[in-house]
């Protein structure tokens, strides 16, 4: 089935892409006429629904969508839904700087991504699925793959900070990885 895939980060569209690749669907990027609603809910259920529903009901088809976000225990839980936002910073690598600055000399480097994943349809149907990794964030960026806080962040159990590892390789221990697992079984039946 023809599936939209709706975002506008193509780090997303990347691993979404490869973890779905077996299902067989036709995953079509976002139109360049159409852009993405403007993220008003308080929550990454809230967002992700309004993300995938937005479009699915502008073109008709099926649509994919992830709200996703970084939560920082040192940080009372910040930015989480507010990652994209955080520090009204123009590029991942100033965000990650700003980030390191809000953590200078703190010891407790504990940090949370979570994901939702939302698959909407026209018909205003939706399922939904959630991930999340726990793990520790690093004094300096380390790798150059992956998107947004990828090079900070070292997953439990792992020595590499997911903007050393490949997409294949953050998609088992992922947020996203995870919450798109799910929504394979459930498509594998
Ligand atoms: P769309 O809304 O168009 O999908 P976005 O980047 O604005 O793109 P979000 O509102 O969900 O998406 O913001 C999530 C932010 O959290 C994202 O921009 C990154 O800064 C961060 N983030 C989420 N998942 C991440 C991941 O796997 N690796 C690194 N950073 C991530």
């Amino acid at each position: 089935k023809r599936v939209v895939v709706a975002t506008g980060n193509p780090g997303k569209v990347r691993e979404i892409a490869e973890a779905l690749a077996g299902l067989g669907w036709e995953l079509e990027p976002l139109p360049s006429n159409v852009s993405m609603p403007e993220e008003t809910g308080s929550t990454y259920e809230e967002n992700a629904a309004l993300k995938a529903c937005t479009i699915a009901a502008r073109l008709g088809l099926p649509a994919l969508a992830d709200d996703s976000g970084l939560e920082v225990d040192a940080l009372g839980g910040q930015p989480g839904v507010y990652s994209a936002r955080f520090g009204n910073c123009a590029s991942d690598t100033e965000r990650n700087t700003h980030l390191l600055e809000k953590l200078r000399g703190q010891k407790n480097r504990r940090a949370h991504f979570r994901s939702v994943v939302i698959l909407a349809y026209p018909d205003g149907d939706m399922e939904c699925y959630e991930g999340k990794v726990s793990g520790t964030l690093l004094e300096g960026p380390r790798g150059s793959q992956g998107f947004g806080y990828d090079p900070l962040f070292v997953p439990d159990g792992e020595e590499r900070t997911f903007g050393e590892m490949s997409v294949e390789e953050k998609r088992p221990l992922s947020h996203r990885g995870l919450a798109l697992r799910e929504l394979l079984a459930a498509h594998s039946e």
